[in-house]
């Protein structure tokens, strides 16, 4: 442990040191850093008071499904009692805000009255930051749903959307007098693919090819709706913003040949225009070439109408401009090339209806996830594709990060964040219009199907410690300083 104390020690003057003879690149005035976390990766209490259970505690119950050291977020972090060392945290690395989410089924455990302990829990981590002078970020929905809706059909039933209204709207009149900036949902794309059409991530339901666009259509309309409500209600008087995070990896091309060049923009559009389209478009509604090709191939499998479901005029109205800000979560890059030979499958899927051929360039830098390798350009470039799609939104990053196993001397993150930072930069450059970055993670976590074995934190979490002891790793370290001195090394 000492020895490992001195080498961060070592390893953050050498930061600072180099710091001092390199090139400081500067970020804007007004530009902020927060870091984030999410309900069922920190907090465990899965079953504490009266909370019920959310798809998370059913999905890593039920054996059937995979995490794959068999463990689930029952306690993780233990953030539940554990939420004021996580405030000191935050408040070491002195950044602006803490990105957190809610969870549904612990402040509204049977989806209409308020528990108790639930509202307590929040109020007490809300106050506590705001004792730091540390912004809470909000997002209510970060993938855990309630069971009882899952029954009900979860996201598949456009009903969710109203449950969901009404739990923000309890959000907002609880902790909206604190609370400026909600996020409605987190990677619907992620939420609605993997569980919905792969059945990989909770509710574990593969009806692949249809669910995950039904998933994604009420998603839409209940972050319009849960914007709306906002907006006409609650704005006013507590000055607060809304919007949504959507995820996406840049795709680049694999030659300058039209058909590849097709085919990764297909692959952005189907990824991230399927939600930022309807929202940050001019036009709305879905990208062309979804509409499109999802049509065509459900006829020729034989179906009447496409999978891909139809907003009403009024949906798509409602839809269009929803947002006060385009959150962005960003972690890496793939190669897209045009499928070799093409076909309509008898069986639909997602990624029939995409078809590409995808791969990473083996000289790309690894992580200890399988789909994470570092290529910090893809950041600008795909800063660049948002800014000449949508009109230059005003972007926030929610997410970016580096996956690993080792302890505190995370020497590859610290690359990480300094190479992804300086892309960064390179597209404010550019004249990309972004506010603020967010590090995922402020600790290691219950990384989904991958369970406590890859690691994503500034902070390093010791599971087996009865109190889940929270060390700061080099990163953290090197984090902290760029937030001081709101610069850089360049690179
Ligand atoms: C984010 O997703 C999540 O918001 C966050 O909760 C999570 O902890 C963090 O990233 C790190 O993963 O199983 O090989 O098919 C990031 C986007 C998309 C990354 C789905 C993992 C699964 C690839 N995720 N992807 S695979």
């Amino acid at each position: 442990m000492i020895v490992a104390r001195i080498t961060t020690l070592a390893l953050s003057l050498l930061i600072c040191a180099f710091q001092v003879d390199g090139k400081l690149r500067r970020f804007p005035d007004g530009f902020s850093f927060g870091v984030a976390t999410a309900s069922y990766q920190i907090e465990g209490g899965w079953n504490a008071s009266d909370k019920s259970e959310s798809i998370w505690d059913t999905f890593t119950h039920n054996s059937n499904y995979k995490i794959l050291d068999g463990s689930s977020g029952d306690v993780a972090c233990d953030s539940y009692h554990l939420y004021k060392r996580d405030v000191e945290m935050v408040a070491e690395l002195g950044v602006d805000f803490y990105r957190f989410s809610m969870s549904w089924s612990r402040l509204m455990p049977d989806g209409y009255e308020l528990s108790k302990d639930g509202v307590k829990y929040y109020n007490d981590l809300i106050n506590e930051l705001l004792k730091h002078k540390i912004q809470p970020v909000v997002t209510l929905f970060h993938w855990d749903l309630p069971q009882w809706l899952q029954q009900l059909g979860g996201w598949s039933n456009s009903l969710t959307a109203k449950h969901f209204q009404r739990y923000a709207r309890s959000a907002f009149e609880l902790f909206g007098d604190r609370v400026k900036m909600w996020l409605t949902v987190n990677e619907p794309q992620v939420f609605c693919l993997h569980g919905y059409g792969k059945g990989l991530k909770a509710p574990g339901l593969d009806m692949n090819g249809f669910a995950e666009y039904l998933c994604g259509h009420t998603m839409l309309k209940a972050h319009a709706k849960v914007y709306h409500l906002y907006d006409q209600v609650f704005k006013k008087k507590q000055k607060g913003r809304v919007g949504l995070t959507l995820n996406a990896s840049w795709q680049q091309a694999s030659s300058n040949s039209s058909n590849d060049r097709e085919a990764a923009q297909r692959v952005l559009e189907f990824e991230l225009g399927w939600f930022a389209n309807p929202i940050f478009s001019k036009c709305g509604d879905y990208p062309k070439i979804m509409k499109d090709r999802i049509l065509w191939k459900s006829q020729e499998q034989g179906y009447t109408e496409s999978r891909l479901p139809i907003f009403t005029k009024e949906e798509l109205e409602e839809i269009k401009g929803s947002y006060d800000f385009f959150g962005l979560n960003h972690y890496t890059t793939r190669m897209v090339k045009e499928k070799s030979n093409k076909s309509v499958a008898s069986k639909p899927s997602f990624s029939n209806d995409v078809e590409v051929d995808d791969y990473f360039e083996s000289d790309w830098k690894e992580s200890a996830s399988v789909w994470l390798r570092v290529v910090p350009w893809g950041f600008q470039k795909l800063l660049n594709w948002i800014k000449d799609s949508y009109d230059n939104p005003e972007v926030i990053i929610f997410e970016n990060g580096f996956s690993d196993r080792e302890g505190i001397d995370d020497v590859d993150r610290v690359q990480y964040y300094r190479d992804y930072l300086n892309y960064l930069l390179d597209a404010i450059d550019d004249g990309c219009n972004v506010s603020a970055y967010t590090a995922w993670s402020l600790m290691d976590n219950f990384e989904w199907n991958k369970g406590y074995s890859e690691r994503f934190g500034l902070y390093y979490v010791d599971y087996n410690s009865t109190i889940k002891k929270r060390t700061p790793k080099a990163s953290a370290h090197y984090f902290k300083n760029i937030v001081k001195t709101k610069s850089i090394e360049k690179i």
